[in-house]
């Protein structure tokens, strides 16, 4: 007798439109690997590196649906959210309104990485988009992850692991040159607050720098 083996194969396709598809990530999120790290502990100082914090709520310009509010753990009490259930239901994300727009210049040119000082409400409020040096929405990129309801740090992948893995580079670095930049959130869904942004250098075969609490400037 021949034995029959029937494999099923579940295909999990990755559904990010819709937003209550999505379940809450218990599991904290672990901080990126330390590129070039050798192994064993790392005291990595924030002075080692070209740093720019940002504060949300300081923004040159911020328009609603995006509001300058106060919360107690957030850095100097302020950052800018999105009141939840502010967009209208089924709207596409081009439909969605709000911009914040921040000014900063890098000391030095080359590759930074972009974190965004975060808390999300739930999985219909978990996400951003992000845009440095341009104003267009469809160039923008979408932050967001399954951590809820507590500030933390998400860095910005500017694509996505698969396209970055064809490629063979790093989903998170942006290349900046030395001067003036924009970078810019939209409105991707509401439920969101945003504090700090930090942009840091992120030098190759070196350790990383990876925020923990509130970034002094
Ligand atoms: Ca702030
Ligand atoms: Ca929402």
């Amino acid at each position: 007798m021949k034995k029959i083996v029937v494999v099923a194969l579940i295909f999990c396709a990755g559904v990010y439109a819709g937003c209550g598809k999505r379940r809450e990530n218990k599991t904290p999120v672990p901080p990126a690997p330390l590129a070039g790290a050798g192994g064993g502990m790392h005291l990595i100082q924030a002075a080692d590196f070209e740093r720019v914090v940002l504060e949300a709520e300081a923004a040159r310009e911020v328009t609603p649906e995006f509001l300058v509010g106060e919360d107690a753990e957030a850095s100097g009490g302020k950052c800018v959210w999105i009141p939840d259930k502010v967009n209208p239901k089924e709207a596409p994300p081009e439909s969605r309104k709000g911009r914040v727009s921040i000014d900063f210049a890098a000391a030095k040119g080359g590759r930074y990485a972009v974190w965004l000082r975060r808390k999300w409400l739930d999985g219909c409020g978990n996400s951003v988009s992000v845009a440095v040096d341009t104003a267009e929405r469809s160039e923008s990129v979408l932050a967001e992850d399954g951590t809820y309801g507590r500030w933390g740090w998400l860095e910005v992948a500017h694509l996505s692991s698969a396209v970055a893995e064809k490629l063979g580079k790093d989903p998170h670095g942006f290349d900046l040159a030395a001067g003036k930049h924009t970078l810019y959130l939209f409105n991707n869904e509401d439920g969101i607050w945003i504090d700090q942004i930090l942009v840091v250098e992120f030098p190759e075969g070196r350790e990383r720098y990876i925020p923990e609490g509130i970034e002094k400037p």
